[in-house]
């Protein structure tokens, strides 16, 4: 009898487990899959320099990750540049 109180206990602390990582992955996954605008889109990377375009300063220009994925001398993009690498990458996408 005890041992079929220990099972009883163990599948009531994994199925505790399960709904508790269910709900978490239901409330992360759509928050990821936001990050990088309206689509998925954050989860590619564009300009193919490694980083993807949610974490790339310059999403369109090939860089390096020390600086934030844009090219030397450069930290990031100015409002018309995030707008016309906006447009590109949905003209290619
Ligand atoms: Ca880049």
């Amino acid at each position: 009898m005890r041992n079929k109180k220990a099972v009883e206990m163990h599948f009531m602390i994994m199925l505790i487990i399960a709904v508790i990582v269910f709900f978490v992955l239901a409330i992360m996954i759509p928050n990821l899959l936001r990050k990088g605008g309206e689509d998925t889109e954050g989860f590619f990377d564009f300009d193919n320099d490694g980083i993807l375009n949610n974490l790339d300063k310059c999403a369109c220009h090939y860089g390096e990750e020390d600086n934030g994925g844009c090219p030397s001398g450069k930290d990031g993009y100015n409002d018309a540049e995030r707008e016309k690498c906006e447009e590109d990458m949905k003209k290619e996408t």
